[in-house]
């Protein structure tokens, strides 16, 4: 079955916030805060309390851009995941057990520590623009096929 999680980014323009991942899966790679969504629990909640749990900070007023498949050719680990651009938040963000936040500017994004993916749909999430996709990895996770199209 496939698992629902969330990623959420947040922007100060001209900033976004990223964090290191600190453990598990995307280990040693920049990435918004989130994770899975819990039984009984909303995705826009789930948001909510990773970033809480990640970053220290409560955001709101979340704003869903996208929605990205990513699969394994060996048919492990597929999963949906939801991304959100929040512009506001509430405390400051500290590094917790998973992450280690910082602020990048937009024109200084890591994009070679970070998901293959994110260098084909974080310009979109960056424009504003509201997008979704599928993207097929292989064992080693690099990219094999993908799709990305912007929605109206
Ligand atoms: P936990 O499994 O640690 O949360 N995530 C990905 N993000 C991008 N950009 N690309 C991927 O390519 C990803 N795979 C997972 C979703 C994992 C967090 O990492 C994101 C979650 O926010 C495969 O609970």
């Amino acid at each position: 079955m496939k698992k629902i999680l969330t990623l959420c980014i947040i922007r100060q323009h001209p900033k976004i916030l990223l964090g290191m991942k600190k453990r598990g899966h995307g280990e040693g790679k920049w990435n918004g805060f989130g994770g899975k969504v819990e039984r009984g629990e909303t995705i826009e909640e789930a948001t909510v309390r990773e970033t809480k749990e990640e970053a220290g900070i409560e955001v709101s007023r979340i704003n869903k851009l996208g929605i990205l498949e990513f699969e394994y050719q060996d048919g492990s680990g597929n999963m949906e995941v939801h991304i959100f651009y929040v512009k506001e938040f509430k405390g400051s963000p500290a590094e917790s057990e998973e992450m280690k936040p910082r602020w990048f500017d937009v024109s200084e994004i890591p994009y070679n520590q970070m998901w293959a993916d994110d260098k084909y749909w974080l310009p979109m999430f960056l424009g504003g623009k509201k997008f979704k996709g599928k993207f097929l990895f292989d064992e080693s996770n690099k990219i094999i096929d993908h799709t990305l199209s912007e929605l109206n």
